[in-house]
């Protein structure tokens, strides 16, 4: 007799797992529900143990389960089982990550498949493209609002052009990651409209209030995603005559996670994807899935128990498939998104290294690595069977994430900071390199979030305006160092489309009406091709920086030490003005990087080096000059980095 509910949830559905798959895969099968059926229930249970008959739903869930096994092709069953005999493959230092919009990248999915010899020539292993699912005309946030889950976007193709793409990619060995939206879907999803309707059964798959009162109490410890475009958090539906719960824009509605069945239906969507070769899968905004009063309704305790339950169910069918968290909240928040709680609860296994972007930017700004060193090195170690996935830009905006407490140990305000940060970027502090704008101002807290592309906010832009080569070469000093921190620092460095061509902000979203009101359109360039056409060109811009980051990516894949399982340490390096950043994995040597973030020579004692275990003879990758040993020290150039690998 099973004696606990896993137990009891597997052997409802032990029967049709024999007749339904072969004898190798049921047994595959039963093994990983034995060990995944816990981690499931434990969170379910607390979930949803009030509102529903608890053993029911995990047999019924893991009955969803076993048909997404059963529709599992053979080529994905062979890629678990590679995945099961290494788990880490998403820690390797090989790995590297590529972000693009289909129609702004190749026009649609098929030509997407035309261009992967360039992303290998990059050395991607990994291509996360942006939200391609069916979305609404007009505007849509970038296609953050689903309209059908298991349709692509008429305009980028089909759902076969997307399983047939994942597995070139897949011939490549290279991943495909795809946003799965699971805050919220579009005011025109089906289950939407049948709330309209009057459904009951679908109003309660979303937030619904007949009147002010909770959305005012709600509103009152909450903060705005979006307080330009989209003020408030709720909005008033004529069809429902109520309330409901819209955190972003009005066209995207909140799902109702308390609800049991809502939780089934994203789970299906994620068997669905996984089974058209999809190996990432990004989960969209993830703090904010479950509200409670008096709270700011982000990072609540089920918002991870729910992620804990899905990843659990998920890879029962499908191991191969790895999570990632897009959660963008202050670092003491961010952690547990890889599972890192009072124990280890397997969550999510990559998450946004938000704090490292930001703290790049803020010391090319400050010519002071101080605050990068101080708030890098207390931030609590990753679980190591998990990855950062580390960037310098994404389509987003850049929210200055520095806390007030890290800002206060080096000796400034945070708040002040941050406007510095906002300021500088936007292009309005006197003698800024950067041409960012500002997005989001929230006058009422006075928080300002950035917009613009890497290379314009690295001076790029501003150095080709006022033709200025010394301006240049620092400029993509920057863009390059940056890369090499990106690389050096341990998880899955992702490349923002257009990045590795130092590509501008383009302002003609200005045209569009569907875009006009959303300025992180101006770092969502299109591809430009010509551009790329130069990638090889030592005397171009692009072929600089492409040439470049081909390069430290390259290295980087032959350093055991970056492999991310290995937990990284921010380095003494005597120099306010120098980050360094050390490594060791079990299976090798001590690894050192250097970053000046100085604009001209910098010194550092030798002693940074000897204590870290390398040497100086060590060198494997650097700034085209390369740092000189001299009076017991190194002196590193302006802007430069250099590696170091016993
Ligand atoms: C995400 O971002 C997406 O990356 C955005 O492009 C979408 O607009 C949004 O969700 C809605 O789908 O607040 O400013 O902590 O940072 O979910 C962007 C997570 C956002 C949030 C993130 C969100």
């Amino acid at each position: 007799m099973p004696t606990s509910t896993p137990a009891t949830a597997l052997a409802a559905v032990l029967p049709s797992v024999r007749a339904r798959l072969g004898s190798a895969d049921a047994d595959a099968f039963v093994a990983r529900a034995e060990a995944g059926l816990p981690d499931a229930w434990e969170a379910l249970s607390v979930l949803f143990g009030g509102v529903t008959d608890g053993p029911q739903l995990l047999a019924e869930l893991l009955g969803r389960v076993l048909d997404a096994a059963v529709d599992r092709s053979p080529e994905l069953r062979m890629l678990d089982h590679r995945r099961e005999i290494r788990p880490d493959w998403f820690q390797d230092p090989s790995m590297v990550g590529y972000v693009a919009y289909v129609d702004r990248f190749a026009s649609d999915l098929r030509g997407v498949e035309q261009r992967l010899d360039y992303l290998s020539e990059l050395g991607v292993t990994y291509l996360h493209l942006m939200p391609l699912l069916r979305t609404r005309s007009g505007e849509n946030d970038g296609g953050y609002a689903v309209v059908d889950y298991r349709e692509v976007d008429a305009r980028l193709g089909t759902i076969d052009d997307l399983e047939h793409l994942a597995g070139a990619l897949r011939a490549r060995r290279m991943s495909l990651c795809v946003d799965v939206v699971i805050n919220h879907t579009a005011y025109e999803h089906e289950w939407a409209a049948k709330a309209r309707a009057g459904d009951p059964v679908f109003r309660d798959y979303y937030r619904v209030f007949p009147d002010r009162t909770l959305p005012d109490q709600y509103e009152a410890t909450m903060r705005e995603v979006f307080p330009d475009f989209a003020p408030g958090s709720f909005s008033f539906d004529p069809d429902l005559q109520a309330w409901v719960w819209t955190t972003f824009n009005t066209f995207q509605w909140d799902l109702n996670h308390a609800n049991p069945a809502v939780f089934g239906e994203l789970l299906d969507v994620m068997l669905f994807l996984a089974n058209r070769g999809v190996e990432v899968l990004r989960l969209d905004a993830v703090p904010f899935t479950w509200k409670r009063l008096g709270t700011d309704c982000e990072n609540q305790p089920e918002a991870h128990l729910l992620l804990q339950a899905w990843r659990a169910l998920v890879r029962i069918a499908a191991p191969a498939v790895a999570f990632k968290a897009e959660a963008i909240v202050p670092p003491d928040q961010l952690v547990p998104y890889l599972g890192a709680h009072d124990r280890f609860r397997p969550e999510c296994d990559l998450a946004y290294h938000n704090q490292l972007m930001v703290l790049l930017w803020s010391s090319f700004a400050t010519r002071d690595a101080r605050l990068a060193a101080h708030a890098l090195g207390r931030l609590r170690a990753v679980p190591p069977t998990t990855s950062w996935c580390t960037y310098l830009r994404c389509h987003d905006d850049i929210g200055w994430a520095v806390s007030d407490e890290d800002a206060a140990a080096v000796g400034w305000s945070g708040f002040a900071h941050r406007h510095f940060l906002a300021d500088f970027y936007a292009g309005r502090f006197p003698g800024t390199f950067a041409r960012g704008a500002d997005f989001q101002a929230n006058p009422a807290t006075g928080d300002v979030r950035t917009s613009g592309t890497a290379a314009s906010l690295c001076g790029i832009e501003a150095a080709l305006l006022h033709d200025d080569p010394r301006a240049l070469r620092l400029a993509e000093r920057r863009l390059v160092l940056a890369h090499a921190a990106l690389a050096a620092h341990g998880g899955v460095p992702l490349l923002y489309m257009g990045d590795e061509l130092a590509l501008r902000n383009d302002r003609s979203y200005l045209d569009d009406p569907a875009q006009r009101g959303d300025n992180r359109w101006m770092h969502r360039p299109p591809m430009d091709w010509d551009a790329a056409a130069r990638r090889t060109d030592p005397a171009a811009l692009e072929g600089r920086v492409f040439g470049w980051l081909r390069r430290i990516l390259r290295v980087r894949a032959q350093q055991p030490a970056l492999h991310a399982g290995a937990p990284v340490q921010v380095w003494w390096t005597g120099n306010d003005r120098v980050l360094a950043l050390r490594r060791q994995h079990p299976r090798s040597g001590p690894f050192l990087a250097l970053f000046s973030f100085a604009e001209q020579e910098e010194r550092v004692p030798l002693d940074v080096l000897w204590s870290a275990g390398v040497r100086p003879d060590q060198l494997v990758l650097c700034s085209d000059d390369r740092p000189v040993e001299a009076d017991g020290g190194l002196r590193l150039p302006a802007l430069a980095f250099a590696w170091y690998a016993a």
